[in-house]
């Protein structure tokens, strides 16, 4: 497949190391693919289901003890550990691999090693970038062809280049004691031991196209973000594009698939999803910030999803989808999630493959749920209804705003401006969500995720600040406008007070109005508020003085929000860039 002198030498490695019975290069075909999926249905890795109803699509089910990210066993082994920063575990590189090593060694034995080269991005972009993943997992091998470009066509592309990630994955016994995700930022290299978790092993994604790509991102001038990216179409058919960060359980997904109100839908408006959890952008030749999504698939999380929720999502899951931890229906070979539709079904088995028993079913308790509350489904991006015709071009979609986001009951107004770019790196820094009763743990915690980028960085965040800072002056007055977006302000009895989904075109139609400085808006401490008037309301039921109660500025909240800020800030110690500071004090005064 290739004569590149460092994919060779990288693979005798791990042949030597791993010492598989066969190596088998992957190369995207129909025929491997559909080869490989047979071989999982007979070694029990992989459900066949109902091919009538759900085409090519299959069920798999994790072992119980490996059914998410694991934060705590995820390392940054950057030399120094300086450069790891405050908000990564760290390990020495030398100890980290000589560890790795000896669990990986010889774990391949009587297996068959794959080799997936694929590409994050269209192959050949100039915003692509790529990798070589061996692993021992069928499974593995089948999400990577959904969620990465794997073809022959990478390595032409990559030629002798040393440019590429090498990603080393071995199930290994699946023991969370020697579970570990390690990225070597400086080697270009991840491995991945003790999973078979998606997260944990699909390594294009989190561990490549966030945590090593953010550090290659600061090194050669570009930025790999936590983002989805849409495009708004308006009625005279112009695009403009949006990337968006947002912390888990925010809506990214469903914001990047929205389906408009039907009242603007008539008019002719219309949202094109390009990605849904990641963004790659760089400087254009015309000066402005292009984004690709590096991803060929989405990895959502099933439960939740429904015709309502996200019509596009639960569509994209109609072929070729492999389902994780879902419940399987036996009476027609389908899945089911809590949340998908009313009808708990009949005869069907939870996610570990037990009998379900639906008149147990409590939703408050999650260990009575037929799917787990993690469990998902990889679906291939040419199935959405509404992806963007740019979604395969490599040249990306140049970017109008970037909004941030997060859940807050009661400080942050359902979307302003910043007033320029460095008061909107600050406002991504001092990003943060509060926990819901969705999740273990206390109710309305406040939660620091600056750029919803805390497990996902790979250097030190203070430098990755600073990026964003140095970013800025490049693009000069070509910069995507900065906003904050919060669809989550309660009522004094913890009612939303804004209908949130589709409903939350009125405000990206706001924020494009602002980047073409069609729209007015009122200054504020923290920035620009939307006059009320500007925000549409038609066909909503929802009165002037609820919208205005949700664009207002408290100042005791913001006065109380500085503080908690300041106490964030404190983590990043000298290193935090000086800037931030400046703007943190221009803020305490503001409010006072
Ligand atoms: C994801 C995550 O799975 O952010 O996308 O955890
Ligand atoms: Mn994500």
């Amino acid at each position: 497949m290739t004569k590149n002198p460092t994919v060779l030498k990288w693979l005798k490695d791990m042949e030597e190391l791993l010492t598989p019975d066969k190596v088998v290069w992957i190369d995207g075909s129909a025929e491997q693919t559909e080869e490989l999926r047979k071989l999982a249905c007979e070694t029990g890795e992989l459900i066949k289901l109902n091919q009538e109803l759900l085409p090519d699509c299959y069920l798999h089910r994790t072992k119980q003890n490996d059914v998410a990210r694991v934060e705590d066993r995820t390392f940054i082994c950057s030399r120094e550990k300086e450069n790891a920063g405050p908000t990564n575990n760290w390990c020495d590189p030398k100890e980290m691999y000589k560890k790795l090593y000896d669990i990986a060694r010889g774990s391949y034995k009587g297996k068959t090693m794959y080799i997936i080269p694929y590409s994050m991005g269209p192959i050949g972009s100039p915003l692509a970038k790529i990798g070589i993943e061996v692993t021992d997992s069928v499974y593995v091998v089948l999400n990577m062809l959904i969620m990465t470009r794997v073809s022959p066509k990478v390595m032409e592309v990559l030629g002798d280049s040393d440019d590429w990630v090498r990603c080393l994955h071995s199930r290994c016994d699946i023991d969370p004691e020697k579970r570990y995700i390690c990225q070597f930022p400086e080697d270009n290299t991840i491995i991945s031991v003790n999973s078979g978790y998606g997260g944990n092993v699909l390594l294009g994604k989190k561990c490549f196209a966030l945590r090593i790509a953010s550090y290659q991102g600061w090194k050669e001038g570009w930025m790999a973000e936590h983002m989805l990216i849409l495009g708004l179409e308006n009625p005279k058919g112009e695009v403009k594009y949006i990337a968006a960060a947002f912390p888990s359980a925010c809506g990214k997904t469903n914001l990047a698939m929205l389906i408009p109100p039907e009242y603007l839908r008539k008019k002719g408006y219309k949202i094109w999803t390009v990605g849904d959890d990641i963004s790659w952008m760089r400087i254009g030749p015309d000066g402005r910030l292009y984004a690709i999504n590096p991803e060929n698939g989405f990895f959502g999380v099933a439960p939740g999803t429904n015709e309502k929720s996200n019509f596009n999502a639960l569509a994209s899951t109609k072929k070729g989808t492999i389902f994780t931890n879902v419940a399987h229906c036996k009476n027609d070979n389908t899945v089911w999630w809590e949340g998908l539709n009313k009808d708990l079904p009949e005869n069907a088995d939870d996610w570990t493959g037990k009998p379900w028993d639906p008149a147990k079913f409590n939703k408050a308790d999650k260990s009575t749920c037929a799917a787990h509350p993690n469990s998902r489904f990889t679906a291939p991006a040419e199935n959405c209804p509404c992806i963007s015709e740019e979604f395969d071009k490599g040249a990306g979609v140049p970017i109008s705003a970037i909004v941030f986001g997060g859940r807050r009951a009661k400080c942050t107004p359902l979307v302003y401006q910043s007033k320029d770019w460095k008061n909107g790196v600050f406002i991504g820094s001092a990003m943060a969500s509060e926990t819901t009763a969705a999740a273990a743990g206390a109710v309305g915690v406040v939660r620091r995720d600056p750029m919803a980028m805390l497990p996902f960085c790979g250097y030190h965040m203070a430098d990755y600040f600073q990026h964003w800072l140095d970013m800025g002056e490049k693009l000069g007055d070509k910069a995507p406008k900065i906003f904050n977006v919060n669809w989550f302000r309660t009522d004094d009895d913890g009612n939303f007070l804004w209908p949130g989904f589709g409903d939350n075109m009125r405000v990206l139609n706001w924020i494009i109005d602002r980047c073409e400085g069609k729209a007015d808006a009122t200054e504020t401490a923290i920035g620009y508020v939307p006059k009320p008037e500007d925000i549409d309301l038609t066909d909503l039921d929802m009165d002037m003085d609820t919208l205005k109660s949700i664009l207002t500025v408290d100042k005791d909240v913001w006065a109380k929000e500085c503080a908690e800020i300041e106490e964030h800030y404190k983590k990043f110690g000298d290193k935090l860039p000086a800037e931030l500071k400046k703007q943190l004090e221009t803020l305490k005064e503001a409010i006072k």
